[in-house]
């Protein structure tokens, strides 16, 4: 691998070639078998919800881009983050997934208590540890909470025994990766003995992956892959310079799977999955302080008054409208087909929301298209410690981090930065000390 990234310019020789020549090297998916029974091979099925397509995958036409270049190595990556949610409804899964589905996430903050660490490498909510996944998926196995069904390695795989392989006899080595890698789950192959078929104009089998939708999965899903020269590529061998292999970025063929429920997908409401800050956990800024509500679809920012935002007095618990805050704050909806889809709700400015009080953010149907919800979070200035309390532990907290400036400024201590200036100061220790100490607020519905 450390040869092909180093050449990664040949790349774009292979970029201009194949646009001189018009066509490239192709991979082709084509589904073969829907729950284990064989069916002609198509670019395009159609099954039910709960059902497992298998789904091989060919290559062929290397020789446009480099001929007489023997495959001497190829490599697929899935792109899971596009396919996965590319229905209308619920989701394609690779066979053997049994794992809390990741959220995407700029910072920790944005993250549900579940899946609490926003891993910057992926920009998704993951786990650090075990104990912070729920029982449902009680591991934590690469920064993901995975559940007691979860089989690693079982939904790609390359069958080196069928004569058709691209590397058939030639004591290939084959590898694949976990499906929760990044959710782009991939294979390979290196043709160990020569360098690898030449290309006679038909098409090579290059790998199996099994993909089941879910039960509530409805819509045309597009089985997509990652095309660069080091996710989803072709080595072809060069005589004149054995040590540098040509590298080719094959045109792929995408794979079209519809799920039909009954002919027709329903269009069911969005409904709110989780939410940040959980009870426990309270807004801790002066402002700027981010309420992420995740959804298991994409949502429209609601205008003000489609959802309220009221202080939770008793009144608000027996469901008596109190003052409605929501014109007060920014709503932000994203939907970067990473994750889950969110809203986020931020409080722009000082004085919106009042020390030690709780608030409510409610539909209660003005939004339409998604269930009616609500949500209570508490407001209370340097409350870190999650015990409802503000003291000198929490103090504490602050005082662990100052000084911290501009660079140092990360998702694990950007609640700290308690008066919203950028740093970590005595001024934000100061912030906190002005409401310390703050006694226990509790919710107040009964
Ligand atoms: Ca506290
Ligand atoms: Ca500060």
């Amino acid at each position: 691998m450390h040869k092909s990234m180093g050449l990664c310019w040949l790349g774009v020789i292979a970029a201009v070639c194949i646009g001189s020549r018009g066509q490239a090297a192709t991979l082709t998916a084509l589904a073969v078998a829907v729950n284990d029974e064989p069916i002609a091979p198509t670019a395009s099925v159609t099954i039910s919800p709960g059902d497992s397509v298998t789904c091989e995958f060919y290559l062929a036409g290397w020789d446009n881009d480099f001929p007489q270049g023997p495959l001497k190595t190829y490599q697929v990556t899935i792109d899971g983050l596009a396919s996965y949610r590319s229905g209308t409804a619920g989701r394609l899964e690779p066979l053997g997934w049994d794992v809390l589905w990741p959220l995407s996430c700029t910072a920790s903050d944005e993250c549900p208590a579940a899946t609490p660490e926003c891993a910057p490498m992926t920009g998704m909510c993951g786990c650090a540890t075990s104990e912070s996944c729920p029982t449902d998926y009680p591991t934590c196995a690469h920064s993901l909470c995975i559940g007691p069904d979860h089989v690693d390695y079982q939904a790609a795989f390359v069958d080196v025994n069928r004569s058709d392989f691209a590397h058939f006899g030639l004591d290939a080595v084959t590898a694949s990766q976990p499906a929760f890698a990044s959710l782009a789950t991939g294979w390979g192959s290196v043709a160990l003995i020569g360098h690898g078929p030449l290309d006679t104009g038909g098409q090579v089998y290059a790998g199996t992956y099994i993909v089941r939708a879910s039960e509530d999965a409805c819509g045309t899903f597009t089985l997509s892959v990652r095309l660069s020269d080091y996710e989803t590529f072709l080595l072809l061998f060069d005589a004149d310079d054995p040590a540098n292999p040509f590298i080719a970025v094959p045109t792929f063929e995408p794979l079209t799977i519809a799920v039909e429920a009954d002919g027709t997908c329903d269009a069911p409401l969005t409904v709110l999955q989780s939410y940040f800050p959980p009870r426990g956990v309270s807004l801790v800024r002066t402002h700027m302080n981010t309420i992420s509500l995740v959804f298991d679809k994409p949502v429209v920012a609601p205008g003000a008054g489609q959802i309220t935002i009221m202080e939770l007095t008793n009144d608000v618990c027996a469901g008596v409208a109190g003052p409605d805050l929501s014109d007060q704050f920014e709503f932000t909806a994203i939907d970067d087909q990473v994750g889950l889809p969110r809203l986020h709700i931020v409080d722009p400015v000082k004085g919106i929301l009042q020390h030690a009080r709780w608030y409510r953010i409610e539909n209660a149907g003005g939004w339409a298209g998604v269930e009616p919800f609500h949500v209570d979070v508490r407001f209370m200035i340097g409350e870190f410690s999650g015990d409802g309390v503000v003291t000198f532990a929490d103090l504490g907290a602050v005082r662990a981090r100052v000084p911290t400036g501009p660079s140092g400024m990360n998702d694990a201590n950007r609640r700290h930065d308690v008066n919203v200036d950028g740093v970590i100061t005595f001024a934000d220790m100061g912030t906190v000390n002005q409401y310390n100490p703050t006694p226990s607020f509790p919710h107040p519905c009964p």
